[in-house]
């Protein structure tokens, strides 16, 4: 079933990879399962890209796809209520357009109540830091999806020492590249992983 919904994304069959992910919601399947399987569904289209058989309208198109069925399994994802948790601030480092992924996280961190500063894509590291001391935010969260993103991370990490900064500010690293070696070539605190990792952590990092 899984492998379904992973190979209509990777084949690009919009209307019935639609079609299958509201029937998995209808029949009951969890949204966070069928988003996985969507993401499997972009690594095969990344691996056909790879290999020469897309191009990047295809990419285009399969980020078109997914910011869709972002939308459909969006009110399944939602987190706690409560109050304000605190403040994060977030981009995509860089030299990186990639915002699939932090636009999700973005969702799901708001859903579950932080206060989330969103800086968008190609960030440079001046402007991160400049929003964390306009925010005061203790979390910086960076994403990026290109192997160049590496530098950009290490970048904006020496920037925030540079400003004096890093000391009260924990920076997490997420992006489908990223591991921890990525973490300690960057000198940041942690990996991110999927979505609903980077919020568990945020919650454990503000004690909520
Ligand atoms: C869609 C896509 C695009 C779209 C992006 C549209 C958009 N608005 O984002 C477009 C067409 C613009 C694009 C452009 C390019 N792309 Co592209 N793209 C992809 C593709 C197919 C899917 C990415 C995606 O959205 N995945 C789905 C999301 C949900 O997954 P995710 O981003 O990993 O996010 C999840 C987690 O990682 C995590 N997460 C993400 N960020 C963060 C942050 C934090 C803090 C936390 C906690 C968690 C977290 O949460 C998300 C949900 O779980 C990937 C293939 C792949 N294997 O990833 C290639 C890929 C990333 N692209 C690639 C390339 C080469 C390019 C281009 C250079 C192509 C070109 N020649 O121009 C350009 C670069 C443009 C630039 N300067 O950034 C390569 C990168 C190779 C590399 N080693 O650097 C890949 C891997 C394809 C490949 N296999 O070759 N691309």
């Amino acid at each position: 079933m899984g492998s379904e919904i992973a190979q209509l994304l990777s084949e690009l069959r919009e209307d019935e990879v639609i079609a299958k992910v509201k029937s998995e919601l209808e029949a009951g399947t969890d949204p966070n399962t069928i988003l996985e399987m969507c993401q499997e569904g972009m690594v095969l289209v990344g691996d056909r890209f790879e290999e020469g058989e897309y191009f990047i309208s295809e990419l285009m198109m399969s980020g078109e796809i997914f910011n869709q069925i972002s939308e459909i399994l969006a009110p399944g994802l939602t987190g706690t209520g409560g109050t304000k948790s605190g403040k994060i601030v977030f981009g995509t480092v860089q030299g990186d357009i990639h915002d699939i992924g932090k636009n999700l996280v973005v969702g799901l961190l708001r859903a579950s109540n932080f206060d989330v500063i969103d800086l968008g894509v190609d960030v440079p590291p001046e402007k991160f830091v400049e929003a964390l001391k306009e925010t005061g935010a203790p979390v910086l969260a960076l994403s990026g999806l290109l192997t160049i993103a590496f530098d950009a991370m290490k970048a904006t990490v020496k920037a925030v020492e540079d400003a004096g900064l890093r000391d009260g500010v924990k920076i997490v690293l997420g992006g489908a590249p990223v591991d921890d070696t990525v973490v300690a070539y960057a000198g940041a605190d942690a990996a991110g992983g999927d979505a609903q990792h980077g919020v568990k952590l945020c919650k454990k990092w503000f004690n909520v």
